[in-house]
């Protein structure tokens, strides 16, 4: 738990201890002092209790003593804190984009990845982006969470010290998946990144499954016949189906049009027995007719 995976971890992990080793001696130191009062001013032993009224030095003690400790807590706070909002200028920028219910990564070079990969003992920079609702990207074993918000560009950055692989999680609750949007940072050698960076071969999934992994369709749509959010997409091309279009129910067959409305405006008309509206409203901007195309061409395939 307590290595330097990260920059970040010895100014978080030291405001940490020191808040902790406060709270300790003050549990004991009170606990201590309110037994010992017990005992020693009870009835038996203190029969007539005294009336103590005013004392300055008291208060000017029990004030000027807590502004110190505060502020010596708020000074380990603010040196840890401090440097995640000092973002180097040389620091490698990836796109990182939320949606319900997956990380995307982007990369200068135009690759794309469900991982975060970076490099041993370089500054890398996230810039935030969501595509729907309020997510918060944590990396525990860095000391790092930032929020995710639409509409808004945040920022974090981060150096990895130690190759190895460690959880990401979203940290803001955002719908039904929230708890299975992981993902994992693996910081690399510098040798063995840019082997990765470098390496564009195509994946091996049908272009339609590539599609539809880069934009999370499958955290919603399984494919292999159970019902997550929305129907499965296993014998999807050409069943007959009922949906509610302006709330009157209809029955329709599958087919290129049909799929075409669903991905492009999803909720004019929605599966029977599904809720509307969780898809985004349209996915217009998104994917490409040349990918509508390609998504078509793959659901036929799933018998
Ligand atoms: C957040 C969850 C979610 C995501 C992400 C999502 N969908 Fe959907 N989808 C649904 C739900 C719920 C329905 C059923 C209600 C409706 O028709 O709007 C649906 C319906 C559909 C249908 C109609 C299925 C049928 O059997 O009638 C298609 C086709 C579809 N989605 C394709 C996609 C594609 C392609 C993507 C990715 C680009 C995607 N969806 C992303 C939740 C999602
Ligand atoms: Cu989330």
């Amino acid at each position: 738990m307590f290595t330097d995976a990260s920059n970040f971890v010895n100014g978080v992990d030291t405001a940490f201890a020191v808040i902790l080793g406060f709270s300790v001696f003050f549990l004991i130191a009170i606990s201590a002092v309110m037994i010992y009062f017990v005992i020693r001013y009870n009835r038996k032993r203190n029969p007539k209790a005294t009336n103590i009224e005013g004392n300055h030095k008291l208060e000017i003690i029990w004030t000027v003593i807590p502004t110190i400790l505060v502020l010596v807590m708020f000074y380990y706070g603010w040196a840890g804190y401090q440097p995640m909002r000092d973002i180097p200028k040389d620091a490698i920028p990836i796109k990182a984009t939320a949606q319900m219910w997956s990380w995307q990564f982007e990369y200068e070079n135009g690759k794309t990845s469900d991982t975060l990969v970076v490099p041993k003992d370089k500054a890398v920079v996230l810039n935030l982006f969501s595509r729907d609702v309020l997510h918060s990207l944590y990396i525990p074993a860095f000391r790092i969470k930032e929020d995710v918000v639409p509409g808004r560009n945040n920022q974090m950055w981060f150096i990895g010290q130690k190759e190895g692989d460690y959880n990401i999680f979203c940290a803001e609750y955002c719908g039904d998946r929230h708890s299975q949007m992981l993902s994992k940072v693996w910081v690399l050698e510098e040798g063995d990144y840019n082997k990765w960076y470098n390496d564009t071969t195509a994946s091996a999934d049908p272009p339609g499954l590539q599609v539809m992994k880069k934009n999370a369709c499958l955290s919603c749509h399984s494919l292999d016949g159970s019902r997550i959010v929305g129907p499965t997409f296993k014998g999807i091309w050409g069943k007959t189906e009922t949906v509610v279009t302006n709330g009157e129910e209809r029955e329709i067959v599958v087919d290129e049009a049909y799929i075409r409305s669903s991905i492009y405006d999803p909720n004019a008309d929605v599966t029977k027995g599904y809720n509307q509206g969780l898809m985004l409203t349209t996915y217009k901007d998104i994917i490409s007719e040349e990918e509508m195309g390609q998504i078509i061409d793959y659901l036929k395939t799933l018998k």
